[in-house]
């Protein structure tokens, strides 16, 4: 079951100057930062608030790495701003399965890992109306804890 907005993700071609932006204009801090080479971005989570499941909603800033990567190709054709929605669930395997067997594309075989040691897998934006969805199970409490 889909439980929260885990995080909202923006693409941006310079990481640093997004943060600050964030941080003057609205007071956001940088909760977590990381570069995912899997997923060819170097980003910082904001936490904007805890939740009742046990986890939180985020901002997700993501400058791509290389170009060729989601985020470079995206950013190339349409420029900074919103790249994708994640809501979170307590089991993406599950949720996963159940949404495929809607006729929705799911991107992976399997979960793949994403911020903060969370699982994560992707729905294709053309079987979701033009909007790039990704499903996040976070990281046990505790597991990951480098804030
Ligand atoms: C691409 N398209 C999008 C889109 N990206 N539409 C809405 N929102 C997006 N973000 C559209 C393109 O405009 C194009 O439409 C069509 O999808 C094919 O896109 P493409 O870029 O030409 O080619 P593909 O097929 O190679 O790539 C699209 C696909 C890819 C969605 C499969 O971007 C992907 O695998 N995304 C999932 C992974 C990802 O985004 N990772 C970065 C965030 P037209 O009409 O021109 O055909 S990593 C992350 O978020 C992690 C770290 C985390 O949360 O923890």
């Amino acid at each position: 079951m889909l439980t929260r907005i885990d995080h909202i993700g923006i693409a941006c071609r310079d990481l640093d100057k997004t943060v600050e932006f964030y941080r003057s204009t609205y007071g956001f801090e940088v909760f977590h930062s990381e570069v995912n080479e899997e997923q060819g971005v170097r980003e910082a989570m904001l936490k904007i608030n805890d939740t009742g499941d046990g986890g939180a909603s985020y901002l997700q800033l993501l400058e791509p790495i290389r170009e060729d990567s989601p985020v470079g190709k995206w950013l190339e054709k349409n420029g900074e701003g919103v790249h994708h929605i994640a809501f979170g669930t307590a089991d993406v395997d599950a949720d996963s399965e159940s949404i495929r067997a809607k006729g929705v594309r799911v991107l992976y075989e399997q979960p793949r890992i994403g911020s903060m040691g969370s699982r994560i897998t992707f729905l294709h934006p053309k079987d979701c109306g033009g909007v790039l969805t990704e499903l996040v199970t976070s990281a046990e409490p505790g597991a990951h804890e480098d804030h």
